[in-house]
């Protein structure tokens, strides 16, 4: 990203409050510090619903601190949601899509997916049915989803931030092949997740501060069993390995611990800590402080909360920005786990809103 670009298209600093008052306006022409911005992509906008359901953001975070107080972890289940759907296809809401034929056929069913929560994907239809009941099919399902994320982050005590709205719906479903090749493995070390990360232009800040999404949230025993069977993984901390076998005795144990073992269900910058003290759940994490290129930005985070949210930002708005549907590219889905086209009750509804539309000519 260079100055003489931001002068030319719209950039904002999500970081500068003032920016944030502006939503509301056009004049988001310039950019006050490029550093920490994110161009915005063509078809999203910051005001993309203002006219067609300026209540859209309440009616989420009023349902979601509802939800959140019963049961916090589902905050985690909507983030990792989010990341999972960018990631696979991009974000358009393929994540959600479930499969219309028996066997694995959908990102769904693809291996990585078999730990999403299940609850997640009913909190996104029930925000998706109240914000069609109020404001109509307007909303699509892939821009529920980041909103949703943002404000999982945001109740836990992480930043707040505006997200680009204007995504469609995709059409097409990924196939547990591209799903797997798409998320990076929690074996992996952290040249294999910054080679992955680079292929979709993150860089290494970008992938320190995304990790840090683990602040919150669990991880089942085989995604870290590799650390402790056959050998224990010798960067981790002793007394750590000792309560993790005993939370998972074999290696196929399935249950599951916290993977920000100082403040589990908090978005803040403990992750980092655990990480400078070898407690990091993953090798995909404990690597980051492992690796040279890493292990400074860690550091930095861990010391620096302010700078960690400030990084995290700019990297969640590059992924809410991942190869999305605009225009009139995709759909806005009447359910979000089908498309259109094979959802009965949509058409159903169809016939329904013609009948209202001619009734207003009579
Ligand atoms: C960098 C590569 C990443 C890897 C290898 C990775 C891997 C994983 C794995 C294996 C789990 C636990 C699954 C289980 O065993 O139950 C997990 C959970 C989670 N991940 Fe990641 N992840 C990555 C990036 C991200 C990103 C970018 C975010 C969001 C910003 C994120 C947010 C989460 C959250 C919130 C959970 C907890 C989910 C829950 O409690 O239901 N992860 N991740
Ligand atoms: C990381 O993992 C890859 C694939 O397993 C391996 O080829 C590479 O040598 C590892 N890098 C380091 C620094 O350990
Ligand atoms: C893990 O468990 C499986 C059985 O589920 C076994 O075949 C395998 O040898 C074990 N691997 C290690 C590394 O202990
Ligand atoms: C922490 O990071 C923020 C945001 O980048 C910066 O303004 C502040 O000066 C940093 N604080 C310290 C003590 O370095
Ligand atoms: C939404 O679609 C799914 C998948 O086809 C279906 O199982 C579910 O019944 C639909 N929900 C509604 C309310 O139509
Ligand atoms: C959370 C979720 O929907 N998980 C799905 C993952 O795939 C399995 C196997 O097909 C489904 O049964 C789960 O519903």
């Amino acid at each position: 990203m260079t100055m003489a670009a931001s002068s030319s298209s719209c950039f904002i600093s999500l970081l500068v409050f003032s920016c944030v008052l502006l939503l509301s306006s056009f004049i988001c022409a310039s950019a006050t510090d490029p550093e920490f911005s994110v161009p915005l992509t063509k078809g999203l906008s910051w005001s993309f619903y203002e006219n067609s359901c300026p209540t859209l953001e309440s009616i989420i975070r009023k349902q979601l601190k509802k939800v959140f107080k019963d049961d916090i972890g589902q905050a985690a289940g909507l983030l990792r949601l989010h990341f999972h759907d960018c990631f696979v296809q991009g974000c358009d809401g393929s994540v959600l899509l479930v499969g219309s034929t028996s066997g694995p056929d959908d990102e769904q069913e693809a291996i990585p997916n078999l730990t999403l929560r299940k609850k997640a994907f009913e909190i996104i239809n029930d925000l998706r049915r109240r914000v069609h009941k109020e404001c109509g099919r307007v909303v699509s399902c892939s821009d529920i989803v980041a909103i949703a994320a943002r404000d999982s982050v945001s109740l836990s005590g992480g930043p707040d931030y505006a997200v680009p709205l204007g995504r469609r719906d995709g059409l097409s479903f990924a196939t547990p092949e591209v799903t797997v090749a798409n998320l990076p493995a929690p074996t992996s070390n952290a040249s294999v997740i910054l080679a992955s990360l680079a292929t979709k232009k993150f860089d290494e800040t970008d992938v320190v501060a995304l990790s840090g999404g683990h602040t919150i949230g669990i991880g089942h025993c085989g995604s870290f069993t590799n650390r402790l069977y056959p050998t224990q993984d010798p960067v981790m901390d002793k007394t750590f390995a000792k309560d993790l076998k005993k939370i998972c005795p074999t290696n196929n144990t399935d249950a599951f611990t916290n993977l920000d073992l100082r403040s589990p269900n908090k978005f803040d910058n403990k992750y980092y800590v655990d990480l400078m003290n070898r407690q990091g759940l993953f090798t995909s994490d404990q690597d980051l402080y492992t690796f040279k290129k890493t292990k400074e930005i860690v550091t930095s985070f861990a010391v620096n909360e302010s700078l960690f949210f400030e990084k995290f930002v700019v990297a969640m708005t590059k992924m809410g920005q991942l190869s999305v549907l605009t225009g009139k590219n995709g759909e806005i889905r009447a359910n979000c786990s089908a498309r259109n086209s094979e959802n009965e009750d949509y058409l159903a509804t169809l016939v329904e809103e013609d009948v209202e539309s001619l009734s207003e000519f009579k």
